[in-house]
């Protein structure tokens, strides 16, 4: 994870949600995986506003850590309520072989931050203090901190402020957050921003920019956070009106998966391969002692 954020190039996150959209994004050659907070919750059917708890998300995240090789950033969102709550979050993270985790500096319970609401800020000590906390008691655990100011329209000099204090406060990096259609703001952070700290970019909205354009900006990573999950659910949806249309499944098939796609993806020839080595040991194994 601090590789991946020290480099010279950008590196590329994917958001999951499974650890079978995690071990595609690792296929692809992603860097990075994004546990999603808005994708755990969406594949759980419920709005990405705190409504799961702590375990929930954390059963999510240390899914997709021990299926892959690449290194998970978890979305811990504002760290599920106050200091405690965020002390606690950082050491069983990193228990369960997180790599990273990012909170955002919003109220508990946060709101997805393309969501019309209420998006207000964390009091800045109460957040500083947080990040401050998650930096004493992890091991190697990484604390990106998230900043919201120009998603609850605060504007720049705050976002700048605010980065300034969580850089004091120990953060290993920075995520600045936008929804502009445009990436103007967050390349007018990054020129602004004199600190120290790898600056991450989520650009959702700002779909255009290009991964040469951000790191010539100096940007350090930039997270795809939902197009999985958002390629899947259009997949999956054309695919069932197909069906219950035609009254057979023959017109869709080209268009899926195969059985056996799966089941690599599953490691059903690994597991296979173990089950034969381990039997034919057995047999070797009986057969001495005759
Ligand atoms: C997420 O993927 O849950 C994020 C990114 O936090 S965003 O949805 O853009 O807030
Ligand atoms: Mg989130």
């Amino acid at each position: 994870m601090r590789a991946a954020l020290e480099s010279p190039g950008l590196a590329r996150a994917m958001g999951a949600h499974s650890p079978l959209s995690a071990r595609l994004a690792e296929e692809a050659g992603f860097d990075v995986i994004w546990s999603s907070g808005l994708e755990i919750s969406a594949a759980a059917g419920v709005p990405d506003a705190n409504i799961l708890a702590m375990p929930e998300c954390l059963e999510a995240a240390a899914g997709l850590a021990d299926a892959v090789e690449l290194p998970v950033l978890a979305d811990c969102d504002s760290g599920f309520g106050n200091v405690n709550n965020v002390i606690h979050m950082v050491r069983t993270y990193e228990r369960r072989g997180l790599a990273g985790v990012c909170i955002e500096d919003k109220q508990f319970p946060k709101l997805n931050s393309f969501i019309e609401g209420n998006q207000d800020l964390a009091p800045l000590d109460d957040f500083a203090g947080k990040i401050r906390a998650a930096t004493e008691v992890r091991e190697d655990l990484v604390v990106v901190a998230r900043l919201e100011a120009l998603i609850s329209g605060k504007g720049m000099d705050e976002a700048l402020r605010r980065a300034e204090v969580y850089e004091r406060a120990g953060a290993d990096a920075l995520l600045i957050h936008s929804k502009l259609t445009e990436p103007d703001e967050v390349f007018a952070f990054r020129a602004a921003y004199t600190g120290d700290l790898p600056v991450i970019v989520v650009p959702t909205t700002y779909n255009q920019v290009t991964v040469a354009e951000l790191q010539e900006r100096g940007f350090a990573m930039a997270i795809y956070a939902n197009h999985a999950l958002r390629s899947s659910l259009r997949a999956m949806r054309e695919t069932l009106v197909k069906i219950m249309q035609d009254g057979t499944t023959l017109h869709v098939e080209e268009d899926l998966a195969s059985l056996k796609e799966i089941f690599d993806l599953q490691r059903v020839p690994q597991m296979l391969e173990r089950q034969a080595h381990y039997e034919a040991l057995g047999r070797d194994l009986a057969e001495a002692a005759r």
